[in-house]
């Protein structure tokens, strides 16, 4: 069985791919341990200034693989277990990692794995791609973050409208409910993908987690915090060495050469 994440690196990116095209790339636990240590590396090595994820075939994800395990007996299962081990520690690293993750949704994207790409920075679809809170077709609450990700995206309204229906909402509309960056001719996706991604790699990799940060905690924050908050991130980047070549690279009219330090 080839395995069910491809992970590449070229030029300060790290490419991940879902890779079990036959079951539209569904997660099942041997994917979670593997896409879970791409994203380590990618945290740990300094050459990785940016991810790129995407799904091979002609789908992105479905979401949790339903034939893992049996339903249809009597036996209970709690479900729990897997949000706490898997997909829960995913959308934390995911938020956390300090490099932007642009995201290439090249299918449909159903249930968690509709979630693992907003959960993503700059989220780039095919126009044939689609997005699908699929849980409530099987009975289930949407998760891998779909209750936090979808009212602050798209509004209460379009939040519930797709949560309680579980509608497929075309790349087109996702872009225009705000749930995503663009959506993008398929044959272009790949190419917009990779040079949204290598442009990143070559931007100031410090600064791009701290405002991953700083966007992250606004979520809680008030603005007097979120002001405090700001202050102390570019104290921080202020004193770093990219800051110093952006300035010099805008006085002499060049483009900077960052070092991501
Ligand atoms: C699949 C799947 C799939 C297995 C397609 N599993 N095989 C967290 C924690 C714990 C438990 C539960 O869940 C969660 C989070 C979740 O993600 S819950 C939501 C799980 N996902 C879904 O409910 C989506 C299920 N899939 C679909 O509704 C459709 O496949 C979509 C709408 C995504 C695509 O439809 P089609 O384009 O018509 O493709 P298809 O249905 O024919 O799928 C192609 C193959 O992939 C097919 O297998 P087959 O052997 O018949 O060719 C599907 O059975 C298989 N597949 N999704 N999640």
């Amino acid at each position: 069985m080839p395995p069910p994440i491809l992970v590449s690196a070229e030029a300060g990116v790290q490419t991940v791919t879902l890779n079990r095209p036959e079951r539209l790339n569904a997660f099942n636990a041997e994917m979670h341990g593997l896409l879970r240590e791409a994203l380590e590396r990618a945290g740990d090595d300094d050459s990785v200034r940016a991810v790129l994820l995407t799904g091979a075939g002609r789908g992105f994800c479905a979401g949790q693989d339903l034939s893992e395990r049996e339903v249809r007996g009597d036996e209970a299962i709690d479900l729990s277990v897997t949000i706490e081990t898997l997909y829960n520690p995913l959308v934390r690293r995911m938020r956390a990692l300090p490099k932007p993750i642009v995201c290439a949704v090249n299918g449909v994207a159903a249930g968690a794995g509709a979630n693992v790409a907003l959960a993503c920075d700059l989220v780039l679809a095919a126009r044939s791609a689609s997005f699908i809170q699929a849980f409530a077709r099987i009975g289930l609450v949407p998760d891998t973050g779909g209750t936090w990700f979808l009212p602050r995206l798209a509004g209460r309204a379009r939040a519930l409208g797709l949560a309680l229906l579980g509608d497929r909402l075309g790349a087109e509309d996702a872009e225009r409910w705000g749930l995503i960056w663009k959506a993008v001719d398929d044959d272009k996706l790949m190419a917009e993908a990779g040079a949204l991604a290598h442009g990143l790699a070559q931007g100031p990799t410090r600064a791009y987690g701290l405002i991953k940060r700083a966007l992250e905690a606004s979520a809680t924050n008030t603005l007097d915090a979120q002001l405090d908050l700001e202050r102390d991130l570019q104290r921080e980047v202020g004193l770093g060495e990219d800051y110093r070549e952006g300035v010099a690279a805008f006085l002499e009219k060049r483009k900077p050469a960052f070092k991501g330090r």
